[in-house]
């Protein structure tokens, strides 16, 4: 398998799932910043020019949901996410998944990169504070999960933990304020440590490097924070 990828993306969950699978596999880094997501090159693996991608035996699979449902169904064993034999059960499953994918990762992007929604620098504030609104209607019911179980489908970890992992890497790194939500640090501390995770970490250390080495690495700026 091949994962096109990014440093600190949500292709940081499929990175995850390949390392939990422990199956070997290689990576394409794409740099953003030198616009390679809009080079034909890698539209043709993936034409919404989106990581993360996954090339296998059955073709190019997209969007981190359908990755990760595809690599527990290939892949069962490395115990990515539960597999109910009934519908309703595995609709729950697909339901946490958009949760992540269709609820929170759009808000994140609208809290991190406030940029892709509008160009001018006026308007970042109120995005922000208006996706930080989204995303305190949409984490306080996971907290509430978080603090009566410790992984978000119970008492086994799943891949569902290192999606809400990135989430929260990605808005804290940020300064969403995470004071409000004991239950949900705890359990980004906990995803943190799991070998899968340092692992996929150190596959995004060695790609930052390389971006850093072209001058290509950008890293989000923390709004009130000077350089
Ligand atoms: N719905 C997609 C979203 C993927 C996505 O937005 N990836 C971001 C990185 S976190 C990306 O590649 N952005 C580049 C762009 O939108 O131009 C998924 O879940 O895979």
């Amino acid at each position: 398998m091949r994962l096109w990828f990014a440093p600190q993306t949500c292709a940081r969950v499929t990175l995850t799932a390949l390392e939990e699978i422990g199956q070997p596999f290689e990576t394409r880094l794409i740099a953003f910043m030198a616009g390679e997501h809009r080079q034909p090159e890698f539209l043709s693996v993936n034409p919404s020019g989106k990581v993360p991608a996954l090339e296998t035996n059955d073709g190019v699979i997209v969007q981190n949901g359908a990755i990760l449902s595809y690599l527990a169904d290939i892949y069962p064993e490395a115990g990515l996410l539960p597999r109910p034999g009934d519908a309703a059960g595995r609709a729950r499953i697909l339901a946490d998944l958009f949760r992540c994918s269709s609820d929170l990762h759009p808000l994140v992007t609208r809290f991190v990169m406030s940029a892709m929604i509008s160009s001018d620098a006026e308007d970042a504030p109120r995005i922000r504070a208006k996706a930080a609104e989204g995303l305190a209607l949409q984490l306080a019911p996971l907290e509430r999960r978080l603090d009566g179980q410790p992984w978000m489908l119970g008492e086994e970890w799943s891949i569902l933990d290192a999606y809400l992992a990135w989430i929260w890497f990605r808005i804290t790194g940020v300064g969403f304020g995470h004071g409000d939500y004991p239950a949900l640090q705890r359990h980004y501390a906990m995803a943190c440590e799991r070998p899968s995770a340092l692992a996929a970490l150190k596959h995004e250390e060695q790609a930052q490097d390389e971006l850093k080495a072209r001058g290509l690495f950008f890293q989000p700026p923390v709004p009130g924070k000077t350089e």
